[in-house]
């Protein structure tokens, strides 16, 4: 008799350990356009987070073992299609319909979802956001990486078509927003005390390679789409590949303000302006 209750409370912690909670989502594909940090605005697409256009791709945030319950809503006039990259096959989506995307994530990290439609014309249009699958409670901070030609911007809009070996970009963002904007952004900005383990999911949705700086202390690798053999690597700098995501583990040794920058530093302007780009600080308190 005791080994069969045994069996039985076995069996159901099993079973609360195999099976995450379902979360259910929604993202709305809308056209508007980016407020650049020139004060300049360029057409952009998003999966914005609510049936009202946002800048920003809404960021999908779930615990390992979670079962993410996903409608995409289609709200822009031409077709558009979704993917996981990775995760799941492409899904077409019409004008004014929506589809329904159901996808168990067992690894944590960081995922990019996406349009792949007329690749990567759609993704560099903005149609490209974060899923974070966490498997701690420490301080987390998110930054999707991007940059744009804004000319190119209007081009696609309009129609028109554009040559990717010709790419030459002139603004540079975290999260839709350049310097000193990014640091006003509380996902964004990394803040914490000395000795605080520090997430940070970094996602590069451009078409550029990014490489990161960190002033001031070195940052642990943990997680890495494209080279899993970086994982354990302690750096201060490391490149993060076109539609690779990394993520960060910081654990600050002192109190101070240091930047972290793109290393590449045309990337630190916004329409040739200085500082203007991916630039933003790591504020910790003692
Ligand atoms: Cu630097």
């Amino acid at each position: 008799m005791k080994s069969v209750i045994g069996l039985i409370f076995f069996s159901i912690s099993v079973a609360c350990q195999s099976y995450g909670a379902t979360v259910n989502e929604s993202v709305y594909i809308f056209s508007d356009s980016l407020d650049l940090s020139t004060g300049d605005k360029m057409p952009y697409t998003t999966f914005s987070s609510s049936p009202l256009y946002t800048e920003m791709n809404a960021r999908i945030e779930l615990q390992v073992g979670d079962v993410l319950d996903l409608w995409v809503v289609n709200f822009d006039s031409v077709v558009h299609e979704f993917q996981i990259q990775g995760e799941t096959g492409v899904f077409s989506i019409p004008v004014n319909d929506s589809i329904n995307v159901v996808q168990t994530f067992t690894t944590a990290g960081a995922y990019i979802y996406l349009d792949p439609m007329n690749f990567p014309q759609n993704a560099y249009m903005g149609l490209a956001g974060m899923i974070v699958v966490k498997d701690h409670a420490h301080s987390s901070f998110y930054w999707n990486i991007k940059e744009h030609s804004d000319s190119w911007n209007y081009t696609i809009a309009a129609g028109g078509s554009v040559n990717w070996a010709s790419y030459y970009p002139n603004y540079f963002t975290i999260n839709g927003k350049g310097s000193p904007n990014i640091n006003a952004d509380p996902a964004a900005r990394v803040t914490g005390s000395v000795g605080d383990t520090l997430i940070i999911y970094a996602v590069n949705t451009g078409q550029s390679i990014h490489p990161l700086h960190f002033h001031g202390y070195h940052v642990d690798i943990i997680h890495s789409s494209r080279s899993p053999q970086h994982v354990g690597r302690s750096k201060d700098s490391q490149g993060i590949y076109p539609f690779e995501s990394v993520v960060f583990r910081l654990v600050p040794d002192k109190e101070g303000e240091y930047p972290v920058h793109d290393h590449n530093l045309v990337a630190t302007t916004g329409g040739n302006l200085y500082p203007l780009g991916m630039f933003l600080t790591m504020l910790i308190t003692p």
